[in-house]
């Protein structure tokens, strides 16, 4: 058994590298994207090949996934193979106009399947139709350091391995991914290979331990995760993958500290749209769902799980962009926010996600529409255990 058409990516890859095509890394600014694109890199670096580009749309800026924007900043390197990781599953629409700019796409992706596959496309998703692999929780990295065993084959060794697999177990880890089955083995090797990385990015915040000296290595690799998730792109790469690949334990340490501080002042804005969505909500709505101009996007994320921890009810936050609306969900177990979204999907410009992490994008004249059918949708809908 093996998962649908990762063979098939492993050889369009492998073709990629003999014929020096361009490759293009595209990937979700989070975690799970960021390892995955890393660890894809460093495999074809390994085969003796060469990555055109690494690409992390900015979400708040240019929308989740692949986007318009992005096409056309990497049009100058068409004809190229794309490959999308941790999104473009719900890419249909972008998919074709990709081609039609001369990028041949491979999706290599775990979220839910929407509106069916984009096309034309080869698409790596456990959770795609016919996929008849066991085991469908991947995260992202997981998959890419599945699709790396078998393009390196036996040009994996051991150093290779674990410097891969240090990449799948963290960004595993980091979206949080249940730790069973196919799972274990990566979150277990990769917290092995993570003591003893060659990374200066990694070794160095070890060294320095921020928050403390402690002998727990799970805390120390949850404090790690928290400042690789500093929100701190620059010339487009984000914080986390620029830690992961600084050269010198100087810059590390220069960066650890910018990224802590970063997240100091994340936390308390953070608080402060929490506080903000406490004091409008209305205590016998089924939802929650607020938002404002003044809302951060990227805070909407973790603002949402504080609040849908708290009051045990699907939270709904969104930025107010003046003519659309951005959104993030979160919701407690027994609710299925994806299923609930899906019967607004005519009044959605966009959605997808995980059925306890989603997001949106909406018209603002829709919103008040969007809000009432969620409320009768979460009122009607038991939850499920
Ligand atoms: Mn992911």
């Amino acid at each position: 058994m093996e998962i649908k058409n990762l063979k098939k990516a492993a050889q369009r890859l492998q073709k990629a590298v003999k014929d020096k095509e361009r490759v293009i890394l595209y990937g979700d600014a989070d975690l799970d994207g960021i390892t995955s694109a890393l660890i894809l890199q460093e495999a074809l670096k390994n085969l003796g090949g060469q990555v055109a580009a690494c690409y992390f749309p900015d979400r708040e800026k240019e929308g989740y996934g692949i986007t318009l924007a992005a096409l056309e900043k990497l049009k100058p390197l068409s004809p190229a193979l794309l490959v999308s990781m941790d999104l473009g599953i719900g890419n249909v629409e972008e998919v074709p106009l990709a081609h039609k700019a001369g990028f041949e796409v491979l999706i290599i992706d775990h979220h839910e399947v929407i509106k069916g596959l984009p096309k034309p496309a080869l698409v790596v998703d456990p959770k795609q139709e016919g996929d008849t692999y066991p085991f469908k929780e991947f995260a992202t990295c997981g998959l890419c350091f599945r699709l790396a065993e078998l393009l390196l084959g036996s040009q994996m060794t051991d150093s290779v391995k674990k410097s891969l697999v240090e990449l799948a177990g963290l960004g595993t880890i980091a979206d949080m991914m249940p730790r069973k089955e196919d799972n274990i083995l990566i979150v277990e090797e990769g917290y092995e290979a993570l003591f003893e990385s060659w990374r200066p990015g990694i070794r160095t915040f070890f060294d320095m331990q921020p928050f403390g000296k402690t002998e727990s290595r799970s805390q120390l690799i949850d404090q790690m995760i928290s400042v690789l998730n500093a929100r701190d792109a620059k010339d487009g790469m984000p914080a986390a993958w620029r830690l992961l690949t600084v050269s010198s334990t100087e810059e590390a340490r220069v960066m650890i500290e910018e990224f802590i501080e970063k997240n100091r002042v994340r936390k308390e804005k953070t608080r402060s749209i929490v506080e903000e969505t406490r004091k409008r909500m209305v205590s016998k709505d089924p939802i929650i769902f607020e938002g404002d101009t003044f809302f951060e996007y990227e805070l909407l994320g973790s603002a949402s799980s504080i609040l849908a921890r708290e009051y045990d009810k699907p939270v709904f936050l969104y930025k107010d962009l003046g003519d659309m609306s951005l959104g993030s969900v979160r919701t407690p177990d027994g609710y299925n926010s994806v299923e609930a979204m899906k019967a607004s999907d005519h009044l959605l410009h966009t959605y997808g996600g995980h059925p306890h992490a989603s997001g949106f994008r909406i018209e603002n004249s829709k919103r008040n529409q969007f809000r009432d059918n969620l409320r009768e949708y979460f009122k009607n809908h038991e939850r499920t255990s």
